[in-house]
């Protein structure tokens, strides 16, 4: 009997160190489970905390980069405020000055049709003057010879001889005759005339042309004829109108460039031909003196 309480005795006694083990193993695991549990609570923490710093830090950033950006949203605002009123006022000194430029324009024109109109004024009052010139010089020219002859008349009535004429000159009906040689223009013969005190040649009548041409140059000579101003108007020197006349057949005819100077050619006929061709003869002609 003691030995079967004995057994029981140890067998419960090995029930209760079994169980005191097992509950120290599970007291153990309970720790560890604790302390793992803490740790991870720890960390759980920390990283709650370290992010919860970044996003704060990243909050502060973004307000600071927020209220910068709107400062410089502001600063734009002006900038562009301040230049949309220095467009408009540029807009108005454009306008204005456009418009100044126009005034100018029109009043740059206005003093250039007043230019053209005291030009064409000028223009007129000289050629107006030099027309009155001209018709004095021709009417003093007309009267010098009215006079001259009108003094032969009177010298002749008194029974003076009045066909006195310079040398190399010839004398023929009151007038003589200088039969220039020598290379020239119309207006280069009529220059030389003047310079001998006479004028090309103005032919009046058939006896007059039979004397020409019985003493002219062959190859054609310069007479003072011409229709400058007028075409088809022929004038002689002394301004008269063209009454005897002496044309070739189908002259004048204003060939080529046109042809405004008379020439006397070798048959004693006349041809109007270009005033810059050149001649090697020319017919001079003035009054004989008494
Ligand atoms: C032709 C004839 C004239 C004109 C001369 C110019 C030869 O004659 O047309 O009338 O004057 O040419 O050289
Ligand atoms: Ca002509
Ligand atoms: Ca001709």
């Amino acid at each position: 009997m003691e030995e079967t309480s004995y057994s029981e005795f140890l067998k419960l006694h090995r029930r209760q160190r079994h169980c005191c083990r097992r509950g120290i193993q599970l007291l153990l695991l309970g720790l560890v489970v604790t302390v793992l549990c803490a740790g991870l609570l720890a960390l759980i923490l920390l990283w709650h905390w370290e992010t919860a710093r970044n996003l704060k830090q990243l909050e502060e950033a973004t307000a600071q980069k927020v209220s910068q950006v709107s400062k410089d949203l502001e600063r734009h605002k002006g900038d562009q405020m301040a230049q949309k009123s220095q467009a408009a006022q540029m807009l108005q000194d454009m306008e204005r000055i456009q418009a100044e430029q126009k005034r100018m324009e029109s009043q740059e024109s206005e003093l250039s049709r007043n230019l053209d109109g005291l030009r064409a004024d000028l223009s007129n009052l000289k050629s107006h003057s030099l027309n009155e010139r001209r018709e004095a010089l021709d009417s003093l020219g007309r009267l010098q010879e009215e006079v001259g002859k009108l003094w032969m008349e009177i010298r002749e009535s008194v029974g003076s001889v009045c066909n006195i004429c310079p040398e190399e000159w010839i004398y023929f009906q009151k007038k003589c005759y200088y039969f220039g040689e020598g290379t020239k223009k119309w207006i280069q013969a009529r220059n030389a005339c003047s310079k001998l005190h006479g004028r090309l040649v103005s032919i009046r009548s058939q006896e007059e042309q039979d004397f020409l041409t019985k003493h002219s140059n062959k190859r054609g000579s310069w007479i003072g004829l011409r229709d400058l101003d007028i075409e088809g108007e022929f004038i002689w020197m002394d301004s008269s109108p063209l009454g005897y006349s002496n044309w070739q057949l189908g002259e004048p005819n204003d060939a080529g460039q046109g042809e405004n100077c008379v020439m006397m050619q070798g048959s004693g006929q006349w041809n109007d031909v270009f005033c810059g061709s050149y001649l090697n003869s020319w017919v001079c002609d003035r009054l004989a003196t008494c």
